[in-house]
This record gives structure tokens, C-alpha cells and sequence, in this order.
């Protein structure tokens, strides 16, 4: 009609206008917020109204870039990533986005005006802590990546109302609190209540000839969920990414009938019931928690995910066998691995589909990242609990399990043994889905994150299915990390040195020309200034765990930093063992010879499952030797031990930067990945660590002995974990020393710690603590002696710096896109 024509063309011209990015203007939009979004005016205006004003106008940027991005793919067809993970751990929001605006000279004035330091304004936010570890903060690195190289490509997730739980230290032992981050406004999301889909649960299966499959799924319980989209800001294009985060919409399950009839309580069951299903984040990492919930959070995820995938394909009017040109889906883990049932299911019951055709729509579509080999780490549903829950889905799985065995008997000849081991279904009591085995049968590639974890698989945990598929099918996809957020935003200082030495902010979003510092590496300014920068950060650091923990540490000490989760396999245990060898060493020296020694602040960080008992009593243990340690005469400030609570995304960005070294030391083979230690090296730290995960790649890159390597190599640690069971080698006299000073009661009841002398040595020695604490050893001193030749060691760490260009996640996006994916980047404005 006239009228929508009038208006289209006005909005067109209105969409069309620049957003001014003058301070004027800037200040008069925040006005704006502050007085019609807060009721607020200058003088009432305190500082999380001005972070909330400030961060609404950015808000509105944003909302612009997305509309403008979406509408730019939706007009040239373009393929789609799906990137669906379970979790995202974004952090905070506010820096990143006026960065990525090249804003931030400008909202720093403004605050000012405001009578606020940006700072302080930054640290009103709560982190989206939406995720456990490197699996979570991989997803959000890589939605950053894709909006940043102009691919197409959105996240999937869940909208958890309390995200990873905050860790209090309380005499010592972790404590859990909820995360209530949803307690203020948050002005990152977008509620989308027009976009919502129904979940079941539960009910039967009846056979119908009136579906194509034969199947109905009958007497369900539903659910509505919706969408809330989180704009992804990017740097130096316009293009803005999306993560869809998914939440039970509750609205509609008052039960008015109850109410009515005075059962209050009654009347908001279901409420309570849908609620609960994106209330809260497991906090388990490598460990599967197994529990019906999880079941539920994961399906519910998945249909609503795909159900949506499936509605924007529909909007393009393409035919079915085109699918597979327009959506890629990546499965982050085996947590959505049901989206292959899911979308196997609604081609078969709801779209008429034949199986073949749905299957191969299905295998076409998706591809499988592994993160791990630990077995206990390996999702597997009992049988029971899925039948119950998802009753087609199960049948579907059968289905699939059946149609692949029949063709690998038909393809390769083979016993029953291989059939069984190969099979999708483990026939154990009961019976259980194997999660992986559903998520590599059903892509078309499966990749490890690493090099020596992508040929790991392929030779154990996965070998059966190269048998089956061939080689082709498993690829490496090393990871990366975000240089904007990693480097840019949290080290200005370097950031600034790296930008004068490029000549412009280019590296920002092309960082191998970083390798441009490694010219500079013998101009004594520049050197100079290198150091400076991390004695600053050093400097921010100690506040920071002033302010945390109220130990006073010295930034002129070596600053050694182990940060993770803490898991039995990362192994803080032969770290804390480490320092106590130190403690023990420093003891029996003369006070001279004690200033003589290389002073140290050893930094852990990090939280523990809340179900991992031996996790938090190396929690504990690292407290009750730093409490000994910090508190005696003789040692001063030659050794403090520090343990930060409340290990974040936010909190890594003041730790990643100060770091002189930091520990990788997984046992051989555990570690897929890592991704700290890439962070750690592009901001001039140097790494200590076991030959694992990308620890490998990174000495291929920055050169084999520009860092400490120590320990036995992965295809050793099974002949290593028999002979401590049946044939084990005296105890390393140092470690011997270490268990002594333990059992002496210096650090408290050594029988509470006793569980962590039993499985650091002998046969429960699981992670060969044992086996690598003498090499660890003479790591650590070699790591002392480069120290106090202060040239060689600023050589290492510029020359280090200089060499990370290849672990940007801009490159492993691009390896997915050009090896996996198949798509191509496009920009909004070309
Ligand atoms: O994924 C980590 C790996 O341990 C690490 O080596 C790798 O760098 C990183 C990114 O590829 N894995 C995790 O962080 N895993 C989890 O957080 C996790 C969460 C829930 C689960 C299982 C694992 O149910």
C-alpha cells in the first residue's frame, strides 16, 4: 500500500544515517538514556546509572550493525554458520564494544563529563560468565572471529539465569555462590519474544500410517522457549556478530485454574518447572554430570536451535537439497550432538522426508569438534533416561546406529567384537548412547583442536571410525585466541608499542604482523619500554591481589602463574609440591644467600567442580602452604604464594598481561589444547610447560628453546602408569623431602592431606606426577637462571611475542571456514 511505501522509504533514509560519533552527540544520547531508559538526571546519576547510560548508546550501535549485517547476508543468500555450544563465557561486554566502535577516546571524555573515570565505569560490569573454561571462552573468541573476518556466523546457546558459580576462598576450602548476574539490567541482550518455538519432553511414540515416517510423538509435555540475541561487537568492519541465546518463556504456564481456586503456590508450578531448565550452568568441566536435567537443557537447546536454523533456510525459499550450501552447523563438543536426531527428526516425521534424504541433508550439515580424551570426560546417556525423556529421538538413534553398523558390515568385512566397540549403543547394563560416536557418524568432519590431539584421536579414542570413514574425515583445527580482547583491550601498553612499531592498528585484526616487533629487539628503547610495560602490569596485578586477597606482593619478583580450572591432570598439585620444594630450599640457606635467590610470586587462580573432592583439596592444600609460606620471618619476599578467588574472564585480563612466566603442565596427552598459554606468550610472558596440547605448536612457532619444556612425552605415559602400578622406581629423593615436610604437620593435619600424597606418587600416581616432578625441577631452575640474566631474558619474551601470529582465532576461524565449512567471508559494506 502507499502508506507502508511512504514509510518504507523513510525508514530507508533514516537506516541509512550514519550514527555521529562526535563527543556532543555521544553525551547527548547518554543524557537521553539516562533520563527515558533510567529516569535519571546528572546529579543523581551514580556509577552504575552512567555505565548503564553509557552502555545503552553503545547498545544502540550495535542494534544498527545487526540489523545492517543480517540484512546484508539475508540479500546475497549467504551461507550460514551455526555454532552451537552449550556455552559461551563472553566475560565483560563494555570495553570490547567501544574498542571494536573505535570509540573509546570519546566515551572516555564523556565519562569524565559525567564525572566518572571510564575505569571505574568498566568495573560496574558483571562478567556473562556463561561457560566453565577454554571450551566456553573458545566459543566466544570464535564468534568474535567470525564477525570480525565479515563470515556469516551466529552462536547457539542457553540463557543460564545464574552462569558459573563465584568462588569464595573461607579458610582456605573453595565456597559456592550463585552468580546472580542477571540482578541488573543488562545491556547486551535482546529480548526476542517473537521468536519462540516449542520443546517436548516426555510422552510416547505411536505408529501412524498417516506420517511419512510412520511415527507420532504423542501426550508430550511442551515448553515454550525464546530467543535473546547478544550483539557481537567487531573490530575494524561493520559487521556485527549474533550469539542466540535460548530461555523458557514462563508467561504462558500460569495455571489460572488453580489460582482461581486459591492454590497460589499451585498456580506457578510449571512456571517454576520450564524456569528451571535454563536456571543454572554445570559447572563441571572434562566430567559429565549424567543427570536428567542435563539431558533436558541439552535438548531443549538443540530443538529450539535447530527448529530456528530450519525457519530461516524456509525464509529463502530454496529447496531442501540446497541445505547444505546455506547452513553449516559445528557442534562445540558432544552437547548438542542430539541436533542430529533433532533435524533427522523433523525431516523424517515433519517434512515428509524419505530417511536416505534426510540423512544425507544431515551428514552434509554438521561437523563434530572434539575437546577431549579424558574418558571420564565423554558424554554417554543411559538408554532408560533418554527412552523416558525422548522417546523418538532414542528411536532415531537406533535407527542411525542400525543403518551405520549394516553398512560397515557390508564395506568391511568384520567380527562382532569390532561391530560392538564400533557401535553407537554400548551394551553395557544398562545400555548407553555414546555421544561422540552419534556426533562423528553423523558429520562430515570431526576435528581435534590441536595437532597432537587431532592425532591422538585418530589413533585411540576414534581409530575404530577412521577404519570406517578413512582418514580424510578427521582434521586438525588448532585453536586460537581473540587478539582484540586479549591483547588490545587488556594491555594498552603493549598494544601501544606493538601499534607505533606496525605503524597503524592493522595487527589488531591481521596480528601475524606482530612479527614486526622482532625487528626491534635490539633497540635498547624499545627494550626498555617492553619491560616497563610488564613491571606496569606486574604493578596492577599486585593491587588487584592486594585488593582480593590483602597480600602484599612485590612486582619486582618473578610473577609465576598457573590459571585454569584445577583438575587433576593440569596438575597444581606438582606445583604446589614445587613450591614447597623451594620453601624447603630457601629454609636451609643463610639469610645472604636466601636475598641471593631469585624472588617469586607464584599465582594460582582457578575453580573446581563442587562434586571434585580431590580438586578442592588441592584448593585447600595450595592455601594452607601459602599461609605457612607468606607468614615466615626467614623468607620475606623471596617467596610468596598467592591464591586469587574467583577466577574470570575479567579477572584473567588484569593476570594474562603480568605474567613473566606461566605454567602448562598437563600430563602429556591430557591436555587437547590449552589456550591460556597462547594468551600468556602474546603478552610477553614465557611458558613453562609439559609437551601437550598447543603447547607443541607454540615452540614450533616461537622456536623449540625459547621456552622450558620438560616431562615425558604422551606415547610414553602408558608404559609409565604400569611400571609405577607393577614395577615403580624409588622415590625421587626431592619429592621424598617434599611428602616429609607434608607429613611433619607444618601446613596443618597432614592426614587431611594425606590423599594428596597417595595419588602423586606409586600406583595412584594417575597423572605421573611422580614420574616428571625431578624434570619439572630443573625447569624451574633454568627458569630462575635466564631470570637473572635480565637481557636474555627480554630477547625470549620479545622474541616470543613477536612469533604468535598463528594463534589468532581470525586463523582457525579461517582454517573451519576454508576446510570445513566451505564459505566464503563477505563485508558489509563491499
Ligand atoms: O577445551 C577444554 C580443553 O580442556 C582445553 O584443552 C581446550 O583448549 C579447550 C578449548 O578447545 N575443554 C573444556 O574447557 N571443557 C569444558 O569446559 C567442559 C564443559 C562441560 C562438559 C565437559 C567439558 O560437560
Amino acid at each position: 500500500t502507499k502508506r507502508s511505501d511512504v514509510s518504507n522509504s523513510e525508514y530507508a533514509k533514516f537506516v541509512s544515517q550514519e550514527v555521529p560519533r562526535d563527543e556532543v552527540s555521544i553525551l547527548n544520547s547518554v543524557f537521553s538514556h539516562l533520563a527515558y531508559t533510567f529516569h535519571k538526571n546528572p546529579s543523581n546519576t551514580e556509577a552504575m546509572d552512567a555505565y548503564n547510560g553509557i552502555a545503552f548508546t553503545i547498545r544502540d550501535r550495535l542494534l544498527k550493525r545487526l540489523e545492517d549485517t543480517d540484512s546484508h547476508f539475508i540479500s546475497i543468500n549467504a551461507k550460514r554458520i551455526n555454532y552451537m555450544s552449550m556455552e559461551f563465557l563472553i566475560g565483560r561486554t563494555f570495553d570490547n564494544a567501544m574498542l571494536a566502535l573505535g570509540l573509546r577516546k570519546e566515551y572516555s571524555a564523556v565519562s569524565n563529563t559525567l564525572g566518572f573515570n571510564l575505569e571505574d565505569l568498566i568495573d560496574e560490569e558483571r562478567d556473562a560468565a556463561l561457560g566453565n573454561g577454554g571450551l566456553g571462552r573458545l566459543a566466544a573468541c570464535f564468534v568474535d572471529s567470525m564477525a570480525c573476518c565479515n563470515y556469516n556466523g551466529w552462536g547457539y546457546g542457553l540463557r543460564y539465569r545464574y552462569g558459573m558459580f563465584q568462588q569464595q576462598i573461607i579458610n582456605g576450602y573453595q565456597v559456592e555462590a550463585p552468580d546472580c548476574w542477571m540482578d541488573n539490567p543488562n545491556p547486551w541482550e535482546f529480548p526476542r519474544p517473537e521468536i519462540s518455538y516449542k520443546v517436548k519432553f516426555y510422552g510416547n511414540i505411536a505408529k501412524t500410517p498417516s506420517t511419512s515416517s510412520g511415527y507420532t510423538w504423542e501426550n508430550a509435555v511442551e515448553y515454550d522457549v525464546m530467543a535473546f540475541d547478544t550483539p557481537v561487537p567487531a573490530f575494524g568492519t561493520k559487521n556485527v556478530g549474533n550469539i542466540r541465546l535460548w530461555s523458557c518463556k514462563t508467561n504462558d504456564l500460569f495455571d489460572l485454574n488453580r489460582f482461581n481456586a486459591g492454590d497460589y503456590p499451585g498456580a506457578t508450578g510449571n512456571m517454576v518447572a520450564a524456569d528451571i531448565l535454563t536456571y543454572v550452568l554445570y559447572p563441571n568441566d572434562n566430567q559429565n554430570a549424567g543427570k536428567e536435567l542435563r539431558l533436558k537443557q541439552e535438548y531443549m537447546f538443540v530443538s529450539a536451535t535447530i527448529q530456528d536454523i530450519i525457519h530461516r533456510f524456509k525464509l529463502t525459499g530454496k529447496p531442501w537439497s540446497e541445505f547444505h550450501e546455506l547452513v553449516a552447523i559445528q557442534l562445540n563438543d558432544t552437547h548438542p550432538t542430539l541436533g542430529i536426531a533433532e533435524l533427522q527428526r523433523i525431516l523424517v516425521d515433519e517434512e515428509a522426508m524419505s530417511w536416505d534424504a534426510a540423512w544425507d541433508i544431515v551428514t552434509k550439515s554438521f561437523a563434530f569438534t572434539n575437546h577431549t580424551i579424558l574418558p571420564e570426560a565423554l558424554e554417554k546417556w543411559p538408554v532408560p533416561m533418554m527412552g523416558k525423556i525422548l522417546p523418538r529421538h532414542l528411536g532415531i538413534i537406533f535407527d542411525i546406529n542400525l543403518f551405520f553398523l549394516q553398512h560397515v558390515e557390508k564395506s568391511i568385512p568384520s567380527e562382532r567384537e569390532f561391530l560392538s566397540r564400533i557401535s553407537i549403543i554400548e551394551e553395557s547394563s544398562p545400555q548407553q548412547v555414546r555421544m561422540a560416536y552419534l556426533a562423528i557418524v553423523g558429520s562430515h568432519r570431526v576435528n581435534g583442536v590441536a595437532q597432537i590431539h587431532s592425532d591422538i584421536i585418530k589413533a585411540t579414542i576414534f581409530s575404530e571410525f577412521v577404519k570406517v570413514f578413512g582418514s580424510d574425515k578427521f582434521v586438525n583445527v588448532t585453536n586460537g585466541v581473540t587478539t582484540r580482547r586479549w591483547v588490545n583491550q587488556c594491555n594498552p601498553g603493549l598494544s601501544a608499542l606493538i601499534t607505533e612499531t606496525v605503524g597503524d592498528e592493522s595487527w589488531v585484526d591481521d596480528y601475524p604482523k606482530a612479527h614486526l616487533l622482532e625487528s626491534r629487539v635490539n633497540d635498547e628503547d624499545f627494550r626498555k619500554r617492553w619491560w616497563d610495560v610488564k613491571q606496569a602490569n606486574k604493578l596492577r596485578l599486585a593491587t588487584y591481589i592486594k585488593d582480593t586477597c590483602g597480600i602484599t606482593v612485590n612486582h619486582d619478583a618473578l610473577f609465576d602463574i598457573q590459571v585454569k580450572r584445577i583438575h587433576e591432570y593440569k596438575r597444581q598439585l606438582m606445583n604446589i609440591l614445587g613450591v614447597i620444594h623451594r620453601y624447603n630450599t630457601l629454609k636451609k640457606m643463610t639469610p645472604e644467600q636466601r636475598q641471593d635467590q631469585v624472588h617469586r610470586v607464584i599465582i594460582f587462580a582457578g575453580k573446581s567442580a563442587s562434586g571434585y573432592y580431590i580438586a578442592k583439596l588441592i584448593i585447600k592444600f595450595i592455601n594452607s602452604v601459602a599461609d605457612v609460606v607468606n607468614n615466615d620471618k626467614d623468607i620475606g619476599d623471596v617467596l610468596k604464594v598467592v591464591f586469587i578467588p574467583d577466577y574470570c574472564v575479567s579477572a584473567a585480563e588484569v593476570i594474562v598481561p603480568a605474567s613473566d612466566i606461566s605454567q602448562h603442565i598437563s600430563t602429556a596427552g591430557t591436555e587437547a589444547s590449552g589456550t591460556s598459554n597462547m594468551k600468556f606468550v602474546m603478552n610477553g610472558g614465557l611458558i613453562l610447560g609439559t609437551v601437550d596440547g598447543a603447547n607443541v605448536e607454540i615452540a614450533e612457532e616461537v622456536g623449540d628453546d625459547q621456552i622450558f619444556m620438560f616431562g615425558v612425552l604422551a606415547h610414553e605415559v602408558d608404559e609409565f602408569r604400569f611400571n609405577l602400578r607393577y614395577h615403580p622406581d624409588p622415590l625421587d629423593a626431592n619429592l621424598q623431602a617434599v611428602y616429609d615436610t607434608i607429613k611433619s604437620g607444618v601446613f596443618g593435619n597432614p592426614d587431611e592431606f594425606n590423599p594428596l600424597v597417595e595419588c602423586s606418587h606409586g600406583p595412584g600416581d594417575n597423572y605421573l606426577v611422580s614420574v616428571d616432578f625431578a624434570s619439572y625441577l630443573m625447569a624451574q631452575d633454568a627458569v630462575d637462571a635466564l631470570y637473572k640474566d635480565r637481557e636474555s631474558w627480554i630477547t625470549k619474551s620479545i622474541l616470543c611475542g613477536s612469533r604468535m601470529g598463528k594463534f589468532t582465532s581470525d586463523r582457525s576461524i579461517t582454517d573451519y571456514a576454508e576446510n570445513i565449512w566451505n564459505i566464503e567471508p563477505s563485508a558489509v559494506d563491499a
